[in-house]
């Protein structure tokens, strides 16, 4: 980022640590993402400010809390407090049932609920009350994400004239499928509020845009350039770019070839000696195309008898949203396949499927990068898929072969030398299976060398400087 004298803020759904509380004893520490790692220098060296909801109740001592988080990490946190009641409805309720399946295009799943969408528009103005209160001329701000799209809108509204960005984590939907949301007006014209909107893919940046210029009649184009248009709406102008993110591709190479994940990773392979292990690692969630996959890996030991006792299944799903009645159900059809798929071909000395239905600890998560000699990341919808990035980076013999869903946005840049699927077609699936089993390596190693350098060039903090300076500029 060009050395600028702005102040940094940053707005999230939820503020980017942790808070527990181990026999009464009160503890605060920084989140583990790579977003966090990635904006922590950058929060350090422009003064800055995060602003989000804790997550904690009231009984914790937040105000002593984030003052340690200050004096540890070097820049600041500020609260913004939600009511039980909010959460339930701006959060679990509009943000991951309707938006959240909307612009995944599974329709079927949204719940249209107009009590949880007012919710949702208070929750974003007290955002935006928060965030007016304390910043300041010439800050710039930067908000993530399908929780807080309206921000904009309302910090216009208390008078905030600084530069304003957003990032969109999630795909945006088609025109078609953004229209059936019945406030889809009042969400676009929110946006339009923003200076910089980011997306992940060109894609999402071509559907957005044909959103705007068809449901706003005084949109037009005013300029194209590679990375991002300009529109006009009205008095202003919106740059609309995409910027893929990414991971700090260093951090993962450099952890993973370490002794401890090496001998991690040995173990796990030890166990399973003479076989390939095929690893997924995903988030409990019906976008992640779990059940697909799992019928996949089913039907290529069906149709390939000789990958029978030569290859195992692992599959970390790590729970999540379990407050949301589809996710529980999810879970219940992944138990049911895998224990379909293991009862009926199971040996003796070989399982087809290990399922952890857990959260892995960081070694752990990279050892089972490094010792799965192939990736199944299908995805039905993602915005980017970082595990894809990761398993790549953690792939420091360059022997491992990435199967990707086409409609992961890490598609884009990584469908070239990845074994690309449509996570819809089993059969192709199962063929791609096989097809990573018996790849050559010198074809993994070509392969492979290409996505890692691709990652190690576009990595996270490449990311944040692009992001910053297009916002920069925007305004
Ligand atoms: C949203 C968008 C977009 C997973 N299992 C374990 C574990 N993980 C970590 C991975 C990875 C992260 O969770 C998952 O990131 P994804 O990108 O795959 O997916 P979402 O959570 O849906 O993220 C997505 C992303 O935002 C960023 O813009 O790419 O499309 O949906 O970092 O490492 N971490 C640990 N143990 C596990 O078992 N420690």
């Amino acid at each position: 980022m060009s050395q600028q004298s702005h102040r940094l803020l940053m707005v999230s759904n939820r503020l980017p640590v942790v808070v527990s509380c181990v026999e009464g004893r009160w503890d605060i520490s920084a989140g583990s993402g790579g977003l966090v790692t990635a904006l922590s220098p950058v929060m350090k060296q422009n003064d800055g400010l995060w602003i989000g909801w804790p997550g904690c109740g009231e009984e914790a001592p937040l105000n002593e809390l984030l003052s340690r988080f200050r004096a540890e990490e070097g820049y600041r946190l500020h609260p913004v407090p939600l009511t039980e009641e909010e959460v339930e409805r701006y959060y679990w309720g509009f943000s991951n049932e309707t938006l959240w399946p909307l612009f995944h295009d599974l329709l079927g799943n949204c719940n249209f609920s107009l009590e949880n969408w007012q919710t949702y528009r208070q929750v974003n103005e007290r955002f935006a009350r928060t965030i007016a209160e304390v910043c300041k001329a010439g800050d710039l701000l930067w908000v993530h994400d399908y929780q807080l799209t309206l921000v904009g809108a309302y910090l216009r509204k208390h008078g905030v004239r600084q530069a304003l960005g957003y990032f969109h984590h999630i795909p945006f939907p088609s025109l078609d499928l953004f229209r059936r949301l019945p406030w889809n007006l009042e969400l676009i014209r929110g946006l339009m509020e923003y200076d910089l909107l980011g997306f992940q893919t060109l894609r999402d940046r071509r559907n957005f845009i044909r959103c705007a210029h068809s449901l706003l009649p005084d949109t037009e184009v005013i300029r194209r350039h590679r990375h991002h248009t300009t529109l006009r709406h009205g008095q202003r102008k919106v740059r609309v770019g995409h910027f893929p993110i990414s991971i700090d591709f260093d951090e993962f190479n450099d952890a993973a070839a370490s002794k401890e994940v090496d001998e991690a990773a040995w173990f796990l392979h030890e166990n399973i000696e003479g076989r390939q292990l095929l690893l997924g690692v995903d988030r409990l969630d019906y976008t992640k195309g779990i059940p697909e996959r799992l019928l996949a890996f089913e039907r290529a030991l069906a149709k390939y008898p000789d990958l029978m006792r030569k290859i195992s299944l692992v599959q970390v799903v790590v729970p999540s949203r379990t407050m949301v009645p589809d996710y529980r159900d999810l879970k219940g059809q992944i138990d049911q396949l895998v224990g379909r798929i293991n009862a009926q071909y199971s040996e003796h000395g070989w399982i087809p499927v290990h399922y952890v239905y857990r959260s892995l600890d960081r070694v752990q998560l990279l050892a089972h990068y490094r010792a799965a000699e192939i990736a199944l990341v299908t995805p039905l919808c993602d915005g980017m898929n970082l595990v894809a990035k990761e398993y790549c980076a953690s792939s420091v013999h360059n022997n491992g072969v990435l199967i990707l869903s086409e409609f992961a946005g890490a598609a884009d840049t990584m469908g070239e030398n990845a074994l690309l699927v449509n996570p819809y077609d089993i059969e192709g699936t199962a063929d791609a299976i096989r097809q990573a089993f018996t790849m050559p390596q010198h074809e993994r190693k070509r392969r492979m060398s290409v996505l890692r350098a691709d990652i190690r060039r576009n990595d996270v903090h490449r990311w944040v400087r692009r992001f910053i300076e297009t916002l920069q500029r925007s305004r």
